[in-house]
């Protein structure tokens, strides 16, 4: 199985080498760095794993947002065979020594593994103060109350885990949202298209260092979503009537 581990990154200086470094040990595959014109020591940084030949770096020339991002990602590794692909932030929020569970799970037949927070009504973040924590829970209870999805516990998370035929299934050509919004998206297509959808237990980290991305405009884009897709929805609903 041919492994990609896509990361994300705007000016990610201070935590990049650790999370590369860590990932490269713990698994038996490749690296993605999508960067989007980091102007610190990003580049730079990733650049010196050259030697290893299993960092590659795919450079955007501005911030285009995280959902691009992740799909220029998942086309650079289509087309290069890959089977397996990872998201991970490059934050360090995420800990490399989860990657295997999420393979197992893989192996167990599933086509999305989603590293959840929330699982089985415990909350395992470190670091967030209570209004985080509360964004971050109103917010799963809101997308997956509208879009009908309450079996998932963690539609933001950023920890994830595809198939290539996942990929290939969802239509990426479809997905329109960038920020948080993005991931939601994404665990709603994969369930709609009949795809299996797993979740696995994960701890999540409060950034090692630098500043978040996040937005109004992202949070904006993430409450506005479920009535997009549900008009979608109901717009494939009526032409896939007429036709018939
Ligand atoms: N390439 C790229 N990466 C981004 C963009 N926005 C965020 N990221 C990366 O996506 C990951 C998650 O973003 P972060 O700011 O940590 O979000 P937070 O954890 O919700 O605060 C990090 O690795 C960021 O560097 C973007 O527009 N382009
Ligand atoms: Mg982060």
């Amino acid at each position: 199985m041919k492994i990609l581990v896509i990361i994300p990154t705007y000016n990610e200086e201070t935590n990049i080498k650790k999370i590369v470094g860590r990932v490269l040990e713990v698994i038996d595959g490749d690296i993605l760095v999508v960067d989007d014109n980091s102007i610190d020591a990003t580049k730079t940084i990733v650049k010196s794993f050259n030697d290893t030949g299993r960092v590659f770096m795919l450079e955007r020339p501005s911030k285009l947002g995280l959902g691009t991002a992740y799909i220029n990602g998942f086309e650079w590794g289509l087309n290069r065979g890959y089977d397996l692909f990872f998201e991970m932030d490059a934050d360090n929020s995420h800990d490399p020594a989860a990657l295997r569970a999420f393979i197992e799970k893989i192996k167990e037949g599933y086509d999305i593994v989603v590293g959840s927070r929330y699982l089985n009504h415990t909350i395992s973040v470190v670091g967030w103060d209570f209004e985080r924590l509360l964004m971050s829970k109103f917010g799963n209870w809101y997308a997956s109350t509208l879009l009908g999805i309450k079996q998932f516990t963690d539609l933001t998370s950023g920890y994830r885990c595809y198939t290539d035929q996942a990929l290939k299934t969802i239509g990426l050509d479809r997905v329109r949202s960038n920020g948080y919004a993005f991931q939601i998206e994404m665990v709603y297509r994969c369930n709609k298209k009949g795809l299996r959808v797993a979740e696995v237990p994960i701890i999540f980290y409060e950034r090692g260092g630098g500043l978040s991305k996040m937005s109004g405009n992202i949070v904006k884009e993430a409450v506005l979503l479920p009535f997009k897709l549900i008009v979608e929805n109901l717009w494939l609903h009526i032409n896939n009537r007429r036709q018939r």
